[in-house]
């Protein structure tokens, strides 16, 4: 399989994090959707990634329908979304919080990289910087709440925790989010573990922006 887009980006890595931890060799396009924009056209017309080209030369994109064919592909004992019920439906909250957070950063990143500084509008910013840290503060509780359980949901690891941390270190290292007056202990502990692991460890590169 070949999986086109940058580590840097969370909906990548938490594709390329599922896929090591799933044993599911790729090839890996490192093409960035900045200088390879057409290339990566190619295979997805939005020249969005992640992308995914499986060995029968279909092409998926939108990394939730990338981890849902992942799932399908290693059946349902390995799969990493719960199968049913009110565990399968946390982690989908729980990994739309986290994702949705992830998209609440990317404008502000976008906003400073794309946009001259005397066209941006400080309370559309405040607006998404809100919006991003209250849906960690929900993760982050959710975490604490679960008392001595390792895991957001369940016994073991589920695509939630790889989607909350993808996210969570996206953000630390574009907006600095652990240094927000809320500090995420619970969910930056999670983070912590999991970052530690080979497969996380593997795909770790932190997001250049440029005047961060
Ligand atoms: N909802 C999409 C979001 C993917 C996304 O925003 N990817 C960014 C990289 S982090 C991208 O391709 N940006 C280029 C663009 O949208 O033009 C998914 O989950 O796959």
């Amino acid at each position: 399989m070949l999986l086109i887009g940058m580590f840097d980006s969370p909906f990548v890595r938490r594709v390329a994090i599922t896929m090591k931890l799933l044993e599911l060799p790729f090839e890996h396009g490192n093409w960035s959707v900045g200088k390879d924009f057409e290339r990566i056209r190619n295979y997805n017309p939005l020249g969005r990634v992640p992308t995914l080209v499986t060995n029968d030369g279909e092409k998926l994109m939108e990394s939730g329908a990338i981890l849902d064919y992942l799932d399908e592909l290693v059946g349902p004992e390995r799969a990493l979304l719960p199968r049913a019920g009110a565990e399968r439906r946390q982690a989908l909250n729980l990994m739309a919080m986290a994702t949705g957070a992830a998209e609440k950063g990317l404008l502000q990143v976008y906003e400073r990289v794309f946009r001259p500084e005397s066209r941006r509008h400080q309370p559309w910013v405040d607006r998404c910087r809100l919006q991003m840290s209250s849906s960690l503060a929900a993760i982050d509780r959710y975490m604490g709440e679960r008392g001595v359980a390792q895991w957001l949901v369940g016994k073991r690891m589920t695509q939630a925790d790889i989607t909350a941390v993808c996210a969570f270190t996206f953000l630390n290292d574009t907006l600095r989010v652990a240094e927000d007056e809320v500090m995420f202990q619970s969910l930056a502990l999670l983070v912590a573990r999991c970052e530690a692991m080979p497969a996380f460890q593997e795909t770790r590169v932190p997001f250049f922006v440029p005047n961060g």
